[in-house]
């Protein structure tokens, strides 16, 4: 690299990362002292901290860090600081109108460049229930991550449920909830605490080792606490074990052993590590930023999750059709395909409600494009799923080809003259290449102006091809190249003192420059969220294009995401292992605040079988987001395709599915509002339970429903786990009492076992093959009784569409008891609600005709399976009314 560039480079780097030319931030410290052998010899091997967690792990090393040494086995580390060695010191503590201020003198060196000498740490009593604290050089700003964008309210405490205890005996701090005494958080003793330029790092003891969240990775639900690390930076490759993936949570949630939860956020968008050991204990490692803790105190694991998105923004809307099933596959390669694909799909009666193209439909893999010859009467395609209530969804790769010539392709041009793309150290646009032959540039989604851009591009392009929702991929983002077409300067950004540890060893693999600048700041700082920002600006310019909500599903997410957008697993391969895997990445987006999310149903690499198909479309039409997508060149897995007996579970499935939209539909809804979960994991709906917590084969949709798929090739019954309670079979209505045990369920090939939960309401619709046509037809409540013959529910109904949520909607409560059912109507403005045709109970022991409430009821009584159906009602939903039937 020629000098001039180097020098240029250096001087922005000292602007951005927190300027290394600041002698009051990072003073020369004194080397560590020797670690105390008697000291070293009372760690516990599983309490160990890592000295040296990356490179050569020698006693020299160790020694010159003023660490402990001693070997020791796979695993566990041979080189561990000393306890109690006090790397930083308190200097003063104060307290304010909403917490407190404390400053910490960093005591010698730590093994890492530019330690911040000073540091600030500021607690903030934010509600009752939500402490927050940020570690900060105070002398001078570091760069903190812009998403989630949220602003919070002013803090407001009337009786906090947590105490921050702080100095005095202890060299750290640690945060107790009151009324069990519980340390939530417990750094202590900051024996491993380090805040370096590109280095932070802190430990907190564990109270259990129930952890969730932390992702995005392919994990069971319950995360490993046996020296694991978890790495989060967002990249495109296809779902391995123990590798960084498309997006970055570091969010988890902890189930305590009194069965109470609480949860973490870091909010920091940096690069990191986050290891869990068995002490237990969980180290959060970023190379920059700032350390920004938010601690949720719960108590329940659904307030937990609450809480975390009072913080990072609740969920959006999603449209009501796109909660229809949806039908795509890469190398889908011309419009007679793409027709043929969904013709033989809705001749076969699948319910397909949009199809959605692949990057196939662009010509020469430019966005805002579509290959005129081999997609040829694309517009009048879209015009017809249109009339007959379908709708069409297309790829959209977030880079636009920069090898076009000059003055034929706008999507270059225009970000050209609006000055929107990403810039390399030296201030070009910097080019790289993902899918366009010649050379790809990234809009820099953080530039206020990308509204505009996308607005602009998008909106010329939906005026010749009308679409609906909008796919997000390769937003992490990706790139073909390994940084640019140039590669990438040295420089520490690029290779930093401490490199997580990120898939093939390399920051900027398969990903742009770590030194790419952005109007926000620097890729190294902003990589995590470039899927995110796209996200924002996409579901804000595709909604106002349309006038309406938007779909939009993406692919790289990070906190906050769900607030624009759902999500997909990615490049998951067609067997049985990545069926099962689907459940726990579901109810990890469950956590993250992004409901609407699936997995590629018959998985994406590798040729799907007929019997892998079969349960994965059973599965599939429960993932809250369903769609059926494949790659190209594989073997076709679209439900028509894979013969008869498919076809028939597909069809069983989606009808379930589709009769329960307004059950769906609500859930959604209340998960926009209230911040409750979708695809439920049974350790949010009984966490005093222990037995759910490590389960992650089934799951429920809200309250309500337990989905248990079969996963296991050939298997015609799966050992299920009923928590407490009553619960009724969906296909025979026939109760099963529960003490809390698993029982074998038999489930032939065409069938998924699925539980209605007794106390809970479930309004449900006629089915009909569109989400259109579903909405038009009347609703049939069912009610299943608890022990006590009781039951409530909610129903959430607007027009599916309206962007302003909630202003023009009905909402009825339903209560089951003493044999009455009463519907209240909570709000009623939407226009033209469906009417209740029918309600049916379920768990009716006695039944006496003579008690109805009015002598013409038409009504069905079925001895065998405790039912009672209450048909032709009519009821509209404009006024409240009861029904009683003993
Ligand atoms: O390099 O657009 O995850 O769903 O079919 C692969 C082609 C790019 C990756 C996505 C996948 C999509 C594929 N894309």
């Amino acid at each position: 690299m020629d000098l001039r560039v180097d020098l240029i480079f250096i001087v922005c780097l000292a602007t951005v990362l927190g300027a290394q030319n600041e002698v009051s931030s990072f003073q020369s410290l004194p080397n560590p002292p020797k670690a105390n052998v008697s000291q070293c010899s009372l760690v516990k091997d599983n309490d160990r901290l890592d000295c040296i967690p990356r490179g050569n792990v020698t006693q020299d090393i160790c020694e010159s860090r003023g660490c402990c040494w001693s070997e020791s086995s796979s695993g566990i580390p041979a080189c561990f600081y000393q306890p109690k060695s006090l790397s930083y010191k308190f200097k003063n503590i104060t307290e304010t109108s909403d917490g407190l201020v404390a400053y910490l003198e960093r005591s010698y060196k730590s093994p890492y460049p530019r330690d911040v000498a000073l540091i600030k740490l500021i607690a903030t009593y934010q509600s009752d229930d939500i402490l927050r604290f940020k570690v900060i050089d105070p002398t001078k700003k570091r760069y903190e991550s812009i998403f989630p964008e949220k602003k919070l309210p002013s803090p407001a405490t009337k009786n906090p449920s947590y105490k921050l205890i702080i100095g005095k005996d202890l060299q750290g701090f640690r945060v107790v909830r009151k009324s069990d005494n519980t340390t939530i958080f417990d750094a202590s003793d900051l024996t491993n605490f380090i805040f370096s330029d590109q280095f932070i790092q802190i430990t907190t003891k564990l109270p259990s080792t129930y952890l969730y969240g932390l992702g995005e990775h392919k994990e069971r639900f319950k995360l490993q606490s046996k020296w694991t690390t978890y790495t989060l930076y967002s990249r495109d490759t296809s779902p391995l074990f123990n590798t960084n993936l498309y997006g970055s949570h570091p969010f988890y949630l902890s189930m305590e052993n009194s069965t109470k939860a609480h949860g973490i956020f870091l909010k920091n968008s940096n690069a990191m590590d986050i290891i869990i050991q068995p002490t237990p204990a969980l180290t959060f490692r970023t190379i920059g930023g700032i350390l920004d803790f938010f601690i949720f105190l719960g108590p329940s694991p659904s307030e937990v999750i609450k809480q975390y998105q009072q913080v990072i923004g609740k969920p959006k809307m999603p449209p009501h059709w796109s909660l229809g099933f949806h039908l795509s596959k890469f190398g889908l390669k011309d419009l007679n395909t793409t027709k043929k694909y969904i013709e033989r799909n809705l001749n076969a009666g699948i319910p397909v409600q949009s199809i959605w193209n692949d990057l196939d439909y662009m010509n020469n893999s430019n966005d805002f494009t579509y290959d005129k010859k081999k997609f040829n009467g694309l517009p009048q395609f879209v015009d017809k799923l249109h009339k007959e209530g379908r709708k069409y969804v297309i790829l959209f790769d977030p880079g636009v080809s920069s090898g076009e010539p000059n003055g034929t392709y706008p999507p270059y041009d225009k970000g050209v003259e609006l000055d929107i793309f990403v810039k390399n150290s030296t201030g070009q646009i910097l080019v790289a290449q993902v899918w366009n032959p010649v050379s790809t540039a990234y809009p820099d989604f953080t530039n206020p102006k990308s509204h505009d851009y996308w607005k602009l591009m998008m909106k010329s392009f939906h005026d010749v091809v009308p679409f609906d929702g909008a796919w997000l991929d390769m937003n992490e983002p990706s790139n073909f190249l390994k940084g640019s077409m140039y590669g990438c300067p040295e420089s520490e950004l690029e290779d930093p003192p401490y490199l997580p540890r990120v898939l093939e060893g390399s920051l900027s693999k398969k990903t742009i420059c770590m030194t790419a600048k952005q109007y926000a700041g620097l890729q190294y700082n902003l990589h995590n969220l470039y899927g995110i920002s796209e996200t924002n600006v996409t579901s804000n310019v595709v909604s106002e294009i349309l006038g309406e909500r938007s779909l939009v599903i993406t692919r790289s997410t990070f906190p906050g995401s769900g607030q624009y957008g759902g999500h997909w697993s990615g490049d998951i391969g067609s067997n049985w292992e990545d069926l099962s895997y689907s459940i726990p990445q579901l109810l990890d987006f469950s956590l993250f605040g992004i409901p609407l999310m699936g997995a590629d149903i018959c998985g994406f690499f590798g040729s799907a079988t007929e019997p892998l198909c079969n349960r994965w479309m059973q599965l599939g039409a429960f993932y809250p987001f369903s769609r059926n997508h494949n790659s190209v060149g594989m073997k076709e897995q679209d439900p028509a395709s894979m013969g008869d007996r498919v076809i028939r579970s597909s069809r069983k499935a989606l009808e379930i599915r589709y009769t329960l939209l307004p059950y769906l539909y609500t859930l959604f809804w209340e998960a926009h509002k209230n911040g409750t979960t979708v695809a439920r994991p049974l350790l949010v709906e009984f966490p005093e339970d222990r037995n759910t917590y490590d389960i992650d084969t089934a799951f429920l949709w809200g309250s309500g429903l337990l989905i248990v798929p079969i996963l296991e090739e050939n298997a015609i019954s799966v050992n299920a786990y009923l928590p407490k309670g009553i619960w009724y079979d969906y296909y025979t209505r026939q109760p099963l009492n529960s003490s809390g045990e698993f029982m074998d369920i038999y489930a032939d090939n065409e069938t998924i076992p699925l539980f209605i939960r007794g106390g809970q309401v479930l309004p449900t619709q006629f089915y009909r093959a569109t989400t259109e046509e579903v909405r038009k037809a009347d609703l049939k409540i069912v009610a299943a009784l608890d022990q006590n013959g009781r039951a409530e529910g909610l129903l959430y109904w607007d027009d599916g569409i309206s962007v302003d949520v909630g202003r023009n909607y009905t909402q009825i409560s339903f209560l089951v008891e003493d044999g009455d059912i009463e519907i209240n109507v909570i709000n009623n403005r939407a226009e033209h609600p469906p009417k209740i045709f029918s309600v049916e109970i379920l768990g009716i022991r006695n039944f006496n005709e003579s008690n109805l409430s009015s002598g013409n009821l038409d009504y069905v009584y079925k001895k065998q399976s405790q039912s009672l159906l209450l048909q032709n009602l009519n009821i509209d939903l404009t006024q409240s009314t009861s029904i009683k039937w003993s």
